[in-house]
């Protein structure tokens, strides 16, 4: 089977970054498929792919040797299943709360022993390699990340425990989310810090990795200072977004 070249990199001590990929576009899937990032996150939470384009999109980046993970909407064990086979090398879990949840979800991305992942999917058999879907069944537990993502205050209090379950890989925080929790419950971005900081600190406790979003590069390097090493860095429509601002500036006083 082909090696997961990003969770070797991350298992080794590296600090792994990629961008999400958002809109429904071939074009822009090839653009971003020779460029050398770790990974490339394709958001089926809030991004805009159907099940088939990102089946084709999964397609163009296996093709091109690269490591696509997969957020997917839920915690729905099928859909994690089924984004497996179509070649996902990850999955990313919204909104886990509590351990139960992730046991729940690490139990749908791995084959028995560890989890109950049904065998199938027509793609198994290229990613398997030589060995054909044989190889894949045998090897595809040591080579799937599993991305579980704390959005919540309910969330991280309990992110030791969420750290522990076997099969997870990374933690990762959705600022994003947590900042609308944070708010709703009374309390202000000082709080969301601190419990950015709680993270930080259980994955030094426990040894699972932890993960940010990241827009700017400075946020980055504090985020890896404090010990961060899974950081999502940007995505297509920030990029595209950013472009036309620069080119509205540009052409503005001609
Ligand atoms: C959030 O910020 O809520 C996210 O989900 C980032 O990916
Ligand atoms: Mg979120």
């Amino acid at each position: 089977m082909r090696a997961n070249q990003a969770l070797a990199k991350l298992r080794a001590g590296g600090v792994l970054s990629g961008p999400l990929m958002v809109y429904d576009s071939p074009d822009m899937i090839a653009q971003v498929a020779d460029m050398g990032f770790d990974w490339v996150w394709l958001d089926w939470q809030h991004g805009q792919f159907t099940e088939t384009t990102l089946n084709a999109a999964l397609g163009q980046l296996l093709g091109a040797g690269h490591v696509p993970l997969v957020r997917v909407r839920g915690h729905e064990p099928g859909v994690i299943n089924r984004v497996l086979d179509m070649g996902a090398f990850g999955v990313v879990v919204p909104m886990v709360q509590n351990a139960e949840e992730a046991r729940a979800v690490v139990q749908a991305a791995y084959y028995p022993p560890q989890g109950q992942r049904s065998g199938g999917g027509v793609r198994l058999g290229t990613l398997g390699g030589v060995g054909g879907p044989a190889e894949y069944f045998a090897r595809a537990n040591d080579e799937i990340m599993m991305v579980v993502m704390v959005e919540t205050e309910a969330a991280i209090a309990r992110v030791s425990e969420i750290m522990q379950v076997p099969g997870v890989d990374v933690v990762f925080i959705g600022p994003g989310d947590l900042m609308l929790d944070v708010r709703a419950n009374g309390h202000d971005a000082a709080y969301h810090e601190e419990l950015v900081l709680q993270v930080a600190a259980a994955g030094k406790e426990t040894g699972t990795v932890a993960g940010y979003a990241c827009g700017s590069r400075e946020e980055a390097e504090q985020r890896i200072a404090q010990g961060f090493r899974f950081l999502s860095y940007g995505s297509d429509s920030r990029v595209v977004q950013a472009g036309f601002e620069q080119l509205r500036d540009e052409s503005k006083d001609w």
